[in-house]
């Protein structure tokens, strides 16, 4: 493992408040950010009240009860969700700059996050002019089922801090393409992206109180959000203990919910596989965005005859990963979020020792030279890890890879299927049998084969089991912000029930 040098710290703090009802004010109370890598602060937040949260919330009632938003034809809103797609294209790289900063990410992966939000926003653009309702015409003489879609109403969307402006662009522009009213809070840590993104809906044209943003802290902010009465739907993503938080708050008013929580995603490697491009794919799926990925592939599962060579191959290219500052170009891993999250992460690796694991590479932290005083961490590959250890479970969020060996393909799907998360797995094997027969036996949203943490934004993604449900991207995506409504006319005489 290499570290390469630190980048340009030479940011000035960007300031931001609340967006509420088309005007950016400030907040009693504010936060600051620092980035993760160089302790340097590079954000001030607003934290938003309960009566902050309230106001974006009649705001956002007021235009999906009487506002043009919901009425406007899926063109108009195909043409704004263009317009906006336009400005981020041209604040690209300001957006990933500020990605980067904030989260801790490697500033090349903070540029593929925003082309990916850029491509969620014009693919849902499409939706708007595309979608539609369904007409029945076969249902006798007389009689014509109309089942439409309409937008759901006020949506309040909660977000988490790994990949802040992609997992926003998973939600707000179906929403927006369906007509629906939006009130977001970002996390506290990583607020920057959202509020831009508030003003260049703003530059694009839509009209005040469509999109909201209420920056602050989930047990203040998110709390309002999630108690409303006034909130059609909730659409939420973050742990699964903070989602079963939000799920009991939101009971007594009946909201739809769509819960995006953790993983446990598993690499499975097959004698077959391409094993080189296995190799690359396996590190590529636990070290993705420094391991703070609910999709990660944290768990490796290799078929016992290649278990040894494979893991030599993996521990020598784990050894050649670059950790580096979020700005430097040349970074493949990143900061870690913050100080606890790292000790955590730590401690979670000294108990899978306690548990009998052996740590192969990594298992420290990094803070020499171009590193100091940030919160770096090794990628870590932890061997012979049982499914009786805790680790074997927990979410870690970090660049630490468990190692299992199996012996069948059946031994294989139980493994994967072990754990109570069903976000994601992935399969190497150039056998399509074996591929696609373990594919189906997964229990998980998405199933990579012979590659990982792929996508496109027609494909959608969501969990099972513990990771929740609703889906996110794709049609399906689209539709979770819709509501549908049947519409049934008689036509001519129905004949009638009572006989006087
Ligand atoms: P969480 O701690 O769950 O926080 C997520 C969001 O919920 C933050 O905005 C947080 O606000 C807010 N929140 C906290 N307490 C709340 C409450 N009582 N009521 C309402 N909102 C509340 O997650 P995180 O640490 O930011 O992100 C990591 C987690 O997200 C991991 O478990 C990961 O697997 C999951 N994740 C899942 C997916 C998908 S697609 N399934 C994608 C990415 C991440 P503050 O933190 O600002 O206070």
């Amino acid at each position: 493992m290499t570290t390469t040098t630190a980048a340009d710290p030479t940011t000035e703090v960007r300031k931001y408040g609340l967006f509420i009802d088309g005007t950016e004010r400030p907040a009693a109370k504010h936060s600051e950010r620092a980035n993760p890598g160089t302790g340097q602060v590079v954000a001030r937040f607003a934290r938003g009240s309960a009566e902050d949260a309230a106001e974006a919330i009649a705001a956002a009632r007021r235009e999906f009860d009487s506002g043009t938003w919901p009425r406007l034809s899926g063109a108009a809103r195909s043409q704004f969700l263009h317009r906006l797609a336009g400005l981020m294209r041209r604040d690209a790289e300001k957006l990933a700059h500020i990605e980067a900063e904030e989260s801790g990410k490697p500033i090349r992966l903070a540029r593929g996050d925003v082309s990916g939000s850029i491509g969620l926003v014009e693919f849902a653009a499409s939706l708007a002019m595309t979608e539609h309702g369904a007409i029945y015409d076969n249902l006798g003489e007389g009689f014509t089922g109309l089942v439409t879609r309409e937008p759901c109403g006020v949506v309040g969307m909660i977000t988490p801090w790994n990949f802040p402006l992609l997992l926003l662009s998973q939600k707000l522009p179906f929403a927006l393409a369906a007509g629906c009213t939006v009130v977001a809070k970002p996390s506290e840590l990583t607020s920057g992206t959202t509020v831009e993104t508030a003003r260049l809906c703003q530059e694009a044209g839509l009209p005040a109180g469509v999109f909201n943003v209420v920056t602050g802290s989930g047990s203040v902010v998110g709390s309002a959000l999630s108690k409303s009465f006034d909130i059609d739907m909730l659409s939420f993503t973050g742990s699964t203990q903070v989602g079963n938080t939000i799920s009991a708050a939101a009971a007594p008013s009946a909201k739809r919910l769509s819960m995006e929580l953790g993983g446990k995603a598993a690499s499975i490697v097959f004698p077959d596989a391409d094993l080189e491009a296995a190799t690359e794919g396996v590190l590529f799926a636990v070290l993705f965005n420094t391991g703070e990925c609910c999709v990660s592939g944290a768990r490796l599962l290799v078929h016992e005859d290649i278990a040894d060579a494979f893991l030599e191959g993996l521990v020598a290219k784990a050894r050649t990963v670059r950790t580096g500052q979020p700005l430097d170009e040349d970074a493949d891993l990143g900061a870690l979020i913050h100080e606890q999250h790292l000790n955590d992460i730590l401690a979670k690796v000294a108990q899978a020792r306690e548990d009998g694991a052996t740590v192969l590479t990594g298992g420290g932290r990094l803070g020499a030279d171009s590193l100091a005083g940030g919160l770096f961490l090794e990628p870590t590959i932890v061997d012979n890890v049982t499914p009786d250890a805790r680790i074997f479970h927990e979410e870690v969020f970090g660049p630490v890879l468990t190692v299992t060996r199996f012996s069948t393909v059946d031994e294989a799907v139980g493994l994967a299927n072990a754990v109570e998360y069903g976000l994601a797995n992935s399969i190497w094997s150039k056998n399509i049998d074996t591929a696609l027969n373990t594919a189906r036996r997964l229990r998980s949203g998405t199933v990579w084969v012979n590659t990982t943490i792929d996508g496109a934004p027609q494909l959608p993604g969501g969990g099972v089991k513990r990771s929740g449900y609703g889906r996110e991207m794709g049609v399906a995506g689209y539709e979770e912000f819709t509501e549908v409504k049947t519409i049934q006319i008689r036509t001519g005489v129905k004949e009638p029930f009572f006989r006087s």
